[in-house]
């Protein structure tokens, strides 16, 4: 027999199954809905198959940021606000939803913003628990200083500020108007209740180590590690800055050897090379080269993704938003969401940058891949 769903629930036809929540309303229930609310309670099966839903909804929209658009308003904020007053002159990215606007989110648990730095200003030191790094789209002479390490910054270098390291950065009185995305966990760090965050006592950090010491310690050579260092201990990466310059050479040798991934065509992350893993424990980050003329298979996994296009023209279908892109637009993919991308230039590779929340993901046991037309991943059991 057919029941109502209890009160607010939503109404799916699938919900009308054993182990499911399909209480009929009555006059007594409302009564005693009610009284549990003057208690600060509730009653489970009222709420139970909007929060335990078959799958994952997501909350967030499918969003692309040209970057003609976003370009022309973040250099305004440069004419507008002093970096030092600011503390960080950052025109955030906010997904277009309840979600989104309650966490400052660009995505999932993803927070993302666009800074810009003229020439022989500073971003003040800080630091704070969430975890931050930045992918650099034009400028000449930026650099950050992260715990003392200080790391020159060039077009497409990807750079870490792991959870609890002081930092600054800046562009050289020498260099050129900057922007870079950056992207932090910050959403989780409030919904975990565990944000701190601190100022430096003075406006910038003295360098403590020789300039890049961390690349030139760490990202010499591919698999060359230092033998006689003292063991590294913290959790995150201490290779740094991952360098465009090694970078792009690295996936154009990976994709003459190597097969492409039907979704992704040639994928890597940026990882550490102690252990292989993400470099950061809950933010990740990779860069994909789109073979000229590809056609990705349509895919859908748990996680949420924020694409920066480091260089050539296609587009991604999102859900039902197919995103045009171009040089450093910028577009989200979020959980559960299908997609696939497409290279429309028939000559040239195109080059995709992406930061996701798989770290926190995948160490829970929750990262979830399912390809078009096929049941296989559809559940997580
Ligand atoms: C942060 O530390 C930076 O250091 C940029 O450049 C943006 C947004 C929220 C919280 C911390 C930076 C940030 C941020």
């Amino acid at each position: 027999m057919s029941t109502e769903p209890a009160d607010k629930q939503r109404l799916d036809p699938r919900d009308d199954v054993r182990g499911r929540s399909r209480v009929q309303d009555t006059p007594e229930l409302r009564a005693y809905y009610d009284e549990l609310a003057k208690h600060s309670t509730l009653a489970f099966w009222t709420r139970a198959n909007d929060i335990e839903p078959w799958e994952p909804q997501t909350r967030y929209v499918p969003t692309l940021w040209p970057y003609r658009t976003m370009r022309d308003l973040v250099l305004r904020s440069a004419d507008l606000v002093d970096p030092a007053r600011a503390g960080r002159r950052v025109v955030v990215l906010i997904n277009d939803s309840d979600a989104g606007r309650h966490y400052t989110a660009a995505c999932g648990w993803l927070f993302s913003g666009l800074q810009v730095m003229r020439p022989g200003e500073i971003t003040p030191a800080h630091r704070h628990t969430a975890s931050a790094h930045r992918f650099i789209m034009e400028g000449a002479g930026a650099y950050t200083v992260v715990d003392g390490h200080r790391i020159t910054l060039e077009k497409h270098d990807y750079v870490l500020t792991p959870n609890g390291c002081w930092h600054d950065h800046g562009v050289t009185a020498d260099g050129k108007t900057s922007i870079w995305q950056d992207g932090l966990d910050i959403p989780l760090m409030n919904i975990l209740e565990t944000n701190f965050y601190e100022v430096y006592p003075e406006e910038a950090q003295q360098r403590q180590y020789p300039e890049n010491d961390s690349p030139r310690t760490w990202g010499g050579a591919p698999g060359l590690l230092p033998s006689r260092l003292e063991q590294w201990q913290a959790p995150w990466s201490p290779l740094m800055v991952y360098r465009w310059r090694d970078v792009r050479p690295a996936l154009v040798e990976f994709s003459s050897v190597q097969k492409p991934d039907p979704f992704d065509g040639h994928i890597m992350r940026y990882s550490n090379p102690l252990s292989g893993g993400w470099a950061m424990k809950t933010l990740g980050a990779q860069m994909q080269l789109l073979p000229a003329g590809f056609e990705g298979a349509a895919h859908r996994h748990t996680g949420n993704v924020v694409y920066n296009v480091a260089e050539g023209r296609g587009y991604t279908q999102v859900g039902d938003h197919r995103f045009e892109w171009s040089e450093h637009d910028v577009f989200c993919v979020p959980s559960w969401t299908w997609h696939r991308h497409v290279n429309l230039d028939s000559k040239a590779p195109a080059f995709l940058f992406s930061f996701n929340d798989f770290p926190v993901v995948e160490s829970l046991g929750t990262y979830v891949e399912q390809p078009e037309g096929s049941d296989h991943g559809k559940s997580a059991f």
